[in-house]
């Protein structure tokens, strides 16, 4: 007898699920199911669980393809339970190659080929809508999008457009997924976009997706000007579409937390913040190169203007530029700097300049301090007049971080606006003007 078992969460029962349970089936005697625990999708990043465990197993078995349904509840347990079970084939859907290779000294390891679009008449019959994502650009922050997307329940990327199709083509190969020539027919195939184009095309996009209904998650910055960020707000709203600016900070667990704790008076009034971000390139990289979209402060200015616009408002009462230029009149070291009512900020972003990328929040009892990389906060310090009374924080944050993004714009798309306050339209709008006061001076 032949004995093969495979893994997974199963939520959201569909028919990815149904074929990859029915070919794993096909490859033995008898099949053995382990289904996730809650608590293991957690320790392993994967956001917005709907189901419970019980409807998650009772929706395996109603498959009808398990032999044996078990519970998988620990990242060891599969190198057990092969040598437990006497397992002959491990199988899993093959968005995993290459991951579960250890397991082929106990038993054959298969991955079966993954079903790209699942968004089938068995989701409609069960009422139950997962978000079909198409991602417009194939650039590196494109690549880092789709796996984080497949650890976000209740979404599944499958288009992807690019005005070049040997890129979209190229991209679609190696994700799994479905290349676009025609803008209108990757439209048709999806219900919302995560765009990730050269900045200067986000506003044609974002209009172009909004016109079909779509919801859009777009990368920083949203757009370079304040007229055209209001426009597209308005028309969202017309729409009835959730527009939403991808600045991973925003979302992640660490960032909120170390907001909840600057606003609620632990280092009393907050009086500045400095925001320091720095990557070093190339000339030859688009960042660099593009005469007229490129630089630091349109690469970087969404990540150091956030916390200061977080902590102190949209309202400030002037904003001025230092800024260092490359020989192609690009800045490659900027800073920001704003002054309020209460207090100042200094964003610092550099492409051509390293500087230390601290985020430093001081108030009127104490300091927060937040070293690099505090864009993806992951621990932060308190500090007091009393050197010795420092209070320590830290929450999770996984790989790329863009989990927390893609989790928050489903919430909205599903009907909750909980998230909407970890980065207004207001706010977005704010930043939108802040570019166009840059580049009006300095292109
Ligand atoms: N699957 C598929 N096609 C899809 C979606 C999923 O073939 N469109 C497959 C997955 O590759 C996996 C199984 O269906 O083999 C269950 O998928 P998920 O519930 O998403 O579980 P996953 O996170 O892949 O967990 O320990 C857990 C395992 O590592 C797999």
């Amino acid at each position: 007898m032949t004995k093969v078992i495979t893994y997974g969460t199963f939520d959201l029962f569909h028919e990815g699920h149904y074929k990859l349970l029915k070919r794993a089936k096909a490859l033995g005697d008898y099949l053995i199911v382990g289904v996730t625990t809650e608590e293991y999708d957690q320790t392993r990043g994967k956001l917005n669980v709907v189901d419970s465990l019980v409807t998650r197993i009772e929706n395996v078995k109603k498959s009808g393809f398990a032999d044996e349904v078990i519970i998988e509840s620990s990242p060891g347990q599969k190198l057990l339970d092969v040598q437990k079970y006497h397992i002959d084939i491990f199988t899993v859907g093959s968005d995993w190659v290459g991951t579960f290779d250890y397991l082929s000294d106990y038993c054959k390891v298969v991955y079966l080929e993954r079903t790209k679009n699942i968004s089938s008449t068995m989701l409609r019959a069960q009422k139950k809508h997962i978000q079909r994502i198409g991602v417009i650009g194939t650039g590196r922050i494109a690549g880092r999008f789709i796996p984080e997307a497949k650890l976000v329940s209740g979404v599944n990327v499958e288009a992807v457009y690019n005005p070049h199709p040997e890129s979209a083509a190229r991209f679609a190969k190696k994700w799994g997924i479905d290349a676009y020539k025609e803008i209108e027919e990757f439209y048709q195939a999806v219900d919302a976009v995560y765009i990730a184009s050269p900045h200067e095309t986000h506003y044609g996009y974002i209009r172009s997706a909004l016109e079909h209904g779509k919801h859009v998650l777009c990368e920083k910055p949203l757009v370079l000007q304040k007229a055209q960020a209001e426009e597209l707000f308005t028309l969202a709203a017309e729409k009835k579409c959730i527009l939403f600016e991808g600045i991973k900070t925003a979302y992640c667990p660490g960032f909120s937390k170390l907001l909840g704790i600057a606003c609620s008076g632990m280092i009393g009034n907050v009086r500045s913040v400095e925001a320091c971000f720095t990557k070093l390139e190339g000339a030859q990289t688009r960042e660099l190169s593009d005469r007229k979209y490129g630089g630091s402060f349109t690469e970087l200015g969404s990540y150091v203007m956030l916390p200061i616009i977080k902590l102190f408002g949209s309202k400030y009462e002037d904003v001025r530029f230092d800024i260092l230029k490359g020989e192609n009149g690009l800045d490659i070291f900027t800073k920001a700097h704003f002054r309020y009512a209460n207090g100042f900020g200094t964003a610092t972003c550099g492409l051509g300049v390293k500087s230390e990328g601290k985020l430093l929040i001081s108030g009127t009892t104490g300091y927060i301090v937040v070293e690099a990389p505090w864009w993806k906060t992951a621990y932060f310090e308190v500090h007091h007049e009393n050197p010795n009374d420092v209070e320590k924080f830290s929450e999770r944050f996984l790989d790329d971080g863009l989990r927390y993004e893609i989790s928050d714009f489903l919430s909205m798309i599903n009907g909750s606006n909980k998230s909407e306050f970890k980065l207004t339209r207001g706010e977005s709008i704010a930043m939108a003007e802040i570019m166009e006061g840059f580049l009006h001076e300095n292109r």
